[in-house]
């Protein structure tokens, strides 16, 4: 046989690599993302670091995560791979071409970002500008997430933590030098925690699951692996909606099953 049987979803699918340390709290997004599209088990991750030279190879960034997908498998010509970095963008092409073929298949897994009616299937505006709203708002907490917390949660305390730990600092000392940053991030997880409690559902975009949720939740979940994270942990945490939203999160196959490297793995040894 020299063509893949595309009966068959794993054919269907082709091939997927991602380049990434599931340390990598983006690379994780991406993980989780395929995991809920229900294709744990389809795809292969080499747990490259950044700036590894295989990394560099695929991004000049050196930034992980990055996606190689061969449509047809072994059957895919070099020039037929698609090679993709920026954590969007692999979003954005898993959303365009795994999610339909894993529908195709069957899998009734519920769609990470919400689709647009059919090309013509409705000309009411409203209708129109809902769906393309609810598209929007996903892309919101998407570019939130990647922008202004993954800055002031893992730039602004927790890799300076790990930092100051790795040099012997206590937790006194570690709070002392990163107090501002602190304030800082707390002050951004209220205004988080105010947008998401807006919405009655128990995800940031609905009752299901989103790439926005799935874009928040690495950095948090790095966070409540360190004393800092009290904030958005237990039944008296300061910003309650996320602890829980956290809570729910953790439950997740898909959380479970990308847990294993994280940060949180690690100190829990
Ligand atoms: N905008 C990039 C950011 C990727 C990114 O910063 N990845 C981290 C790992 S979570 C990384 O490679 N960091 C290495 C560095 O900053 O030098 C994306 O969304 O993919």
């Amino acid at each position: 046989m020299t063509t893949p049987d595309k009966t068959r979803l794993a054919e269907d699918v082709g091939s997927l690599e991602i380049f990434g340390t599931p340390f990598s709290t983006f690379t994780r997004s991406i993980t989780m993302g395929l995991e809920e599209m229900g294709l744990g088990g389809h795809y292969i991750q080499h747990p490259f670091t950044p700036h590894s030279a295989e990394v560099k190879k695929r991004n000049p960034l050196g930034l992980l995560p990055v996606l190689i997908h061969r449509p047809d498998a072994i059957y895919t010509s070099a020039e037929n791979a698609v090679v993709l970095f920026e954590s969007n963008a692999v979003r954005r092409y898993l959303d365009d071409f795994v999610y339909p073929t894993v529908s195709r298949h069957g899998k009734n897994q519920h769609a990470l970002t919400p689709p647009l009616p059919g090309h013509g299937t409705t000309q009411d505006g409203v209708l129109l500008a809902q769906a393309a709203e609810a598209r929007a708002r996903v892309d919101q907490w998407v570019s939130m997430a990647s922008s202004t917390l993954f800055q002031n949660v893992e730039f602004g305390v927790v890799k300076p933590r790990l930092a100051m730990e790795k040099n012997g600092a206590d937790d006194a000392t570690v709070y002392t030098a990163l107090e501002g940053n602190i304030d800082k991030m707390h002050a951004v997880l209220s205004k988080l925690e105010d947008l998401a409690k807006r919405d009655p559902t128990p995800f940031l975009c609905g009752s299901e699951i989103t790439w926005a949720d799935l874009f928040l939740y690495p950095a948090l979940a790095d966070l409540r692996a360190t004393p800092q994270g009290d904030v958005i942990r237990g039944s008296d945490a300061r910003f309650p909606w996320i602890a829980a939203w956290s809570d729910r999160m953790d439950a997740r196959p898909s959380a479970k099953s990308t847990y294993e490297g994280t940060l949180a793995s690690q100190r829990k040894k």
